[in-house]
């Protein structure tokens, strides 16, 4: 049994090479995206157990990733096949200001048909982290509906529920990726946003004030991915904790959120302290960021050691 699984849609990606608009770019380098099947990898390659949640089509862009899963040693055993619905695949381009922008094929993909029906209760319930994104509800009513169900059998069964806002405008209406997200941290254990997702979802409320708001709730911990200005980590003890960056020079930050929630996962389960996860997290989604695509930069648990002993001899 993996000690964490996810739960969501593994896309097909295509990274732009150069600046441009879709259509100005020509050159596009093929890997894997994803948010959760981004976060899996990411815990895989530093180390982690892992097992993988999903529906992928009777393609050849499924069966490449399922082959891809178990190449990087993570649990493709609960991977669905979908004669009827496609793989899903996004492009990302960025303007010459490194502003990315995502398009995707995804709208009735194979992932989108996830249900309640494909949730194996032991396999979620043995595990020790679950992880599931605002990507993993928004793609359809019926994953939402999926999501949720692990979560709560989750919830019940004492493992750890580790959610993403990673909030996606083109993915649904503010008030529904709102309504997903409260639902979410109802059920959550530790929670994730950026300051994009805290601004989509509500406006000009203080990243500060939505992190105590969720550590209101049922959470235990809520954590501000900042990129290149590290995390603020809000714990159930009233303490706040700011992390700065590890220095790198950022070629692309797609998936690099997602690693980070990998590498801050993986090091309390390793017991880490939060200041300690924190500077770990940073430094996994640092080097995600130090190259093209979200998968492929991952680094391993020697390279995000080896980062940290460089910049702060000692200190990890
Ligand atoms: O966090 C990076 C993801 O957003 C990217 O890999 C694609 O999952 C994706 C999405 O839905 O945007």
């Amino acid at each position: 049994m993996p000690d964490l699984i996810a739960i969501g849609e593994p896309l097909v990606e295509f990274a732009a090479e150069s600046a441009g608009r879709l259509g100005d770019v020509d050159r596009f380098r093929a890997g894997w995206g994803g948010d959760t099947a981004n976060f899996v990898l990411a815990a895989a390659r530093l180390g982690g157990a892992c097992g993988y949640v999903t529906r992928v089509g009777q393609d050849s862009f499924g069966a490449a990733f399922v082959a891809m899963l178990e190449t990087h040693g993570v649990d493709a055993s609960r991977v669905k096949t979908d004669a009827e619905h496609h793989t899903g695949l996004y492009f990302v381009t960025y303007s010459e200001e490194r502003e990315h922008r995502f398009d995707y094929v995804r709208r009735g993909s194979a992932a989108s048909h996830l249900s309640g029906a494909d949730i194996d209760l032991d396999y979620v319930a043995g595990a020790r982290v679950l992880h599931v994104s605002g990507i993993s509800q928004a793609i359809s009513g019926s994953s939402a509906d999926a999501i949720r169900l692990a979560m709560e059998i989750a919830r019940k069964a004492g493992t750890t529920v580790s959610y993403d806002a990673n909030v996606r405008p083109v993915l649904g209406e503010r008030e529904t990726l709102r309504r997903n997200f409260e639902a979410a941290v109802a059920l959550a254990d530790i929670v994730f946003v950026s300051e994009d997702d805290a601004a989509h979802l509500y406006g000009d409320t203080s990243l500060e004030t939505v992190l105590d708001r969720i550590v209101g709730e049922r959470p235990r911990l809520a954590v501000a991915k900042l990129g290149a200005d590290g995390c603020l980590i809000r714990s159930e003890a009233e303490e706040r904790c700011r992390v700065p960056a590890w220095r790198v020079d950022a070629v692309d930050a797609t998936g690099a959120g997602d690693a980070f929630s990998a590498g801050f996962v993986l090091s309390l389960l390793r017991d880490a302290e939060l200041a300690e996860a924190g500077r770990y997290a940073n430094a996994v989604g640092a080097l995600t960021a130090s190259g093209v695509g979200a998968i492929a930069p991952q680094p391993s648990h020697a390279e995000v050691t080896a980062l940290m002993d460089e910049q702060s001899p000692g200190l990890r």
